[in-house]
């Protein structure tokens, strides 16, 4: 039997009443007055659970514990905060299932996904266990005698982090699991559409912290709008605003946390390519561009949008994916059969639909699906069209499993096509040819912060650092050095000596 959300929230101790901010120490607030969102489940158009908002007094008193926790979590040494997030990954593998399946309810994508998303929490916990004994400075060698010099790495203090439905809980964890291994204290301001993984989440973490006698350094609120995300990204207490959204709202977000001089870590939009050549192992090719296209419903940030095919081959790949597209179940997520959930909410079906319509109007061809599923539940068809890749609706991000094609026929033409987008975030050739896949990876190649040969846009590994440029907004999390971002650098210089040589070699004569 297909498990409920009660079965789901019982599974992981949710009360039928869903506050929605964590005060911290297992505390959660009582407000019933700010608001209520509606968790709806996006293949029924039934509601799941209502959740409460938090108030103005709850996001005060929300910061003022963040900032009372700070200075001790700050004095705890690092590899003793790896700790915490040893207790809180090992909490995650047991309630694998559980949230999996409460991710996949809540947010549509497929139960194989929603059991990855965990799981992609439990990787970036390890990695931040490991990390807190690595937290390297440099030292130098001074151009002065007797003068070493070294910087060294300390905490920010308050992280505010502002995720999105697609992926409701992995890319909380990895701000927040690196921001504790750092010293900081973790704000999390989820969306509105997807607030019982958030509560969820956070209480399997909480728990975890306070059961081996660590401090509440996740805290939480939810909120039906965006009154209080809007005061935390104004909030000077607020050391680093990690947002992850659209282009749109991201580009307004470091506008205004730029204006206060505060720090921002942008992960935003993608329309992300996949090149493929004559030499390619198609048989690599066509799943990978399938599950970078469809998967999570073309609702991830690293969804495959774009198929840049060498004209020779187009016919063939096209035949094959297809054939592929054509057994693409749509269905419910929670069905081992099913490839594809629905899309989030009724507006992202509408957004989908108008693309569509952008397609006829833009020359484009629907080569498979094209149309809107009728309810209930928001399902559309996976989606391939043919088209030019210069048009406005090819340019677009538009969150959901529309795969344009085009050819080319030589590989700068290529190159400078998947390139002539805003956004820059994921990028892939599909090549036995080394020479392509060099000029790809080269600095006249992919302009993207991921470029990989043989591997579609979607479906990164925690290891490496994640994130784009231009309209993606520059971040990089998870893996490699994305845990600078979440502390403050301190270049340090000591003199050793008895005497007080200047930098630069300057005299200044002071009589003795
Ligand atoms: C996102 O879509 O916001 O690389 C994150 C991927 C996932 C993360 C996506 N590991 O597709």
């Amino acid at each position: 039997m297909t498990p409920t959300v009660h079965d789901a929230l019982a599974a992981l101790g949710l009360e039928s009443e869903n506050p929605g901010t964590c005060y911290g120490n297992g505390r959660w607030s009582d407000t019933r007055k700010a608001g209520r969102i509606a968790s709806v489940d996006p293949a029924t158009g039934d509601i799941l659970a209502v959740v409460h908002g938090a108030s103005i007094r709850d996001y005060e008193a929300v910061l003022v514990e963040a900032a009372r926790i700070g200075p001790a979590w700050r004095d705890t040494p690092a590899p003793r905060r790896g700790e915490a997030i040893r207790v809180v990954g090992e909490a995650l593998r047991r309630h694998k299932d559980a949230l999996g399946t409460l991710v996949s309810l809540e947010n549509g994508k497929i139960k194989a996904e929603g059991d990855g998303e965990v799981q992609e929490m439990i990787d970036m916990a390890d990695f931040a266990v490991g990390q807190s004994r690595m937290l390297y400075g440099r030292a130098m060698h001074s151009e002065r005698p007797h003068h070493r010099m070294y910087e060294h790495w300390h905490p920010l203090g308050t992280v505010g982090v502002v995720t999105a439905f697609n992926f409701p809980v992995a890319v909380w964890a990895w701000n927040a699991f690196l921001a504790a291994i750092c010293g900081n204290v973790t704000v999390w301001r989820p969306s509105p559409k997807t607030p019982l993984c958030a509560i969820a989440t956070l209480k399997i973490v909480d728990r975890a912290l306070r059961d081996h006698g660590f401090p509440s350094v996740f805290l939480l609120f939810c909120e039906p709008e965006v009154a209080l995300a809007e005061r935390l990204v104004d909030d000077r207490r607020v050391d680093l605003l990690s947002f992850t959204g659209s282009s749109k709202v991201g580009r307004r977000v470091a506008q205004k946390v730029g204006a206060r001089l505060g720090r921002s870590l942008l992960e935003l939009g993608g329309n992300n390519a996949v090149i493929v050549d004559e030499t390619a192992d198609l048989n690599l090719a066509v799943p990978a561009v399938v599950f970078g296209a469809v998967g999570t419903a073309g609702q991830r940030c690293t969804t495959t949008r774009r198929l840049l095919v060498q004209e020779t081959i187009a016919g063939d790949l096209v035949d094959r994916l297809l054939h592929a597209y054509a057994q693409v179940r749509v269905g419910h997520p929670l069905d081992p059969r099913t490839l594809m959930g629905p899309l989030i909410d009724a507006e992202a079906v509408a957004r989908f639909r108008a693309a569509a319509e952008a397609v006829h109007r833009q020359g484009g061809e629907v080569l498979h699906g094209g149309s809107a599923l009728d309810g209930p539940g928001f399902f559309v068809e996976p989606t391939l069209v043919a088209i030019e890749p210069d048009r406005a609706v090819v340019r677009t991000e538009t969150f959901a499993p529309l795969l344009y094609v085009s050819t080319w026929r030589d590989l700068d033409e290529a190159i400078r096509a998947q390139n002539d987008v805003p956004q820059g975030l994921s990028s892939s050739i599909f090549t036995n040819d080394l020479r392509n896949a060099e000029r790809f990876l080269s600095a006249r190649g992919s302009d993207c912060g991921i470029a990989n040969v043989n591997v579609g846009t979607s479906g990164a590994e925690i290891g490496g650092a994640f994130g784009g440029e231009k309209d993606t907004g520059g971040g990089r999390e998870a893996g490699s050095d994305a845990w600078q971002a979440y502390m403050r650098r301190q270049t340090t210089t000591i003199n050793w000596g008895h005497e007080m040589p200047l930098a630069q070699g300057i005299r200044f004569g002071l009589p003795r």
